[in-house]
């Protein structure tokens, strides 16, 4: 029988039954000493019992064990933040309560969830949140002491500076027929440093265009580099854009660091009304406009140096004056002596294409010559048309230019 275990029994010292075997009643002395024999008995065993508690070992006090030691979040942007994870498991036996603390200048970055304190039972484990948010830039170390005598969590983290762009807006819109579609329009942005209000960063933009609707984006420009400082008002950017067959656009606008590559803040078409479904146009498509830009002579032969020339070459540049377009062109090229009133053809251009008002695109009549001998004066016309056309788009004569006007060729 295990007298320490709670089922208790004592051996049956009743009186009755010694009376039932014959012991005389009324014999006080013999009875009085049975229940004292049991008190005794009942001593031992308590005495017993005790000695054999007095070997079960003490419940040891709570004590916090934590994985990892320490925790790097690495470099986080300002406006965003990093999370990591510890175990925290209480080694002892005893209940811990514990109220973790963020030491160090940069305490105000870090937050713990569940925020303290914490009652960990003995042996149970908790898992905590450590979430790091910058304030500042640079490198912010600090200290988690999970309980004044508990172990301290090494942190390590490094604030960097964000960037937003937003402000948008189009000035200078040219809409030369006013339908409501532009010709052109300078786009105009405003790109902050988030997260501090006095340091500056060197950015460029990079501006796209798609086709309204679609994420077809091409990049339209790339701005120079140039410096933003905090949320200042005073170092937006634009860039005139434009030129673009009729259509409704989306635009996009990326900031990227000029030391980088990748975009560190965006806005487009989602995020901002502005750069949602712009129309666009050229003037030059429905309704072009040319002119013939100038005219000269090269090539010039005068092998005896009298100004009478034996032979030349005329060019001419001609442009279409409001619009990126490019079209498809002849030039015709008449003379006439002095005084005349009409004009006799000399020769006509083939079809080319001019651009815009480049003059790459310039062509010429080449060696033009008297056919008869002797020697004569001229004045010059150009006339411009489209390619198959006959309406005269553009002139340019010896009225409008003095490379025209009484030239001298001699045979
Ligand atoms: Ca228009
Ligand atoms: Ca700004
Ligand atoms: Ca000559
Ligand atoms: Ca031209």
């Amino acid at each position: 029988m295990n007298s320490c275990d709670g089922r208790w029994s004592l051996p049956a010292f009743r009186s009755t039954h010694r009376s039932s075997a014959g012991i005389p009643r009324g014999n006080g002395p013999r009875r009085s000493w049975i229940p004292l024999l049991a008190c005794v008995v009942l001593a031992i065993a308590i005495a017993g019992c005790g000695k054999k508690s007095s070997t079960t070992p003490k419940l040891s006090p709570g004590r916090l064990e934590v994985t990892p030691a320490s925790l790097d979040f690495g470099s986080v942007v300002m406006g965003q933040s990093a999370t990591r994870t510890l175990t925290v498991r209480n080694a002892g036996d005893m209940p811990i309560d514990a109220t973790p603390q963020f030491a160090g200048s940069s305490a105000s970055c870090f937050t713990l969830t569940p925020s303290a304190p914490l009652s960990i039972a003995g042996g149970a484990s908790v898992t905590l949140q450590v979430r790091f948010a910058p304030n500042r830039t640079g490198a912010c170390p600090g200290t988690l002491n999970l309980d004044a005598s508990g172990p301290a969590i090494s942190l390590s983290a490094v604030g960097e500076i964000g960037f937003t762009v937003y402000g948008t807006r189009w000035e200078t819109v040219t809409d030369g027929n006013q339908n409501s579609c532009r010709e052109s329009a300078r786009l105009v942005w405003d790109a902050d440093v988030v997260g501090s209000t006095t340091a500056t960063a060197s950015i460029k933009a990079r501006i796209y265009r798609a086709p309204a609707g679609t994420t077809n984006w091409s990049l339209l420009y790339t701005t120079a580099c140039y410096t933003i400082t905090g949320n200042s008002g005073t170092d937006t950017y634009g860039v005139t854009i434009g030129g673009y067959a009729r259509s409704s656009y989306s635009f996009k606008i990326e900031v990227v660091r000029c030391d980088g590559t990748e975009p560190v803040a965006v806005r487009g078409p989602g995020d901002d009304q502005n750069l949602s479904s712009v129309c666009f146009e050229r003037l030059c498509d429905t309704s072009p406009t040319y002119s013939i830009f100038d005219a000269w002579w090269v090539n010039v032969v005068d092998a005896d140096h009298d100004g009478r020339w034996e032979s030349a070459d005329l060019a001419w540049d001609a442009d279409v004056t409001n619009g990126p377009c490019t079209k498809s062109v002849n030039v015709s090229v008449y003379w006439r002596h002095p005084g005349e009133s009409t004009w006799n053809l000399l020769s006509g251009s083939p079809c080319y294409d001019i651009t815009s008002n480049g003059t790459g695109d310039y062509y010429y009549s080449r060696g033009i010559r008297l056919t008869n001998p002797g020697s004569a004066c001229f004045e010059w016309l150009l006339v411009l048309r489209a390619c198959g056309g006959t309406a005269n788009l553009a002139v340019r004569n010896y009225q409008t230019d003095g490379d025209l006007a009484n030239t001298c060729f001699e045979r």
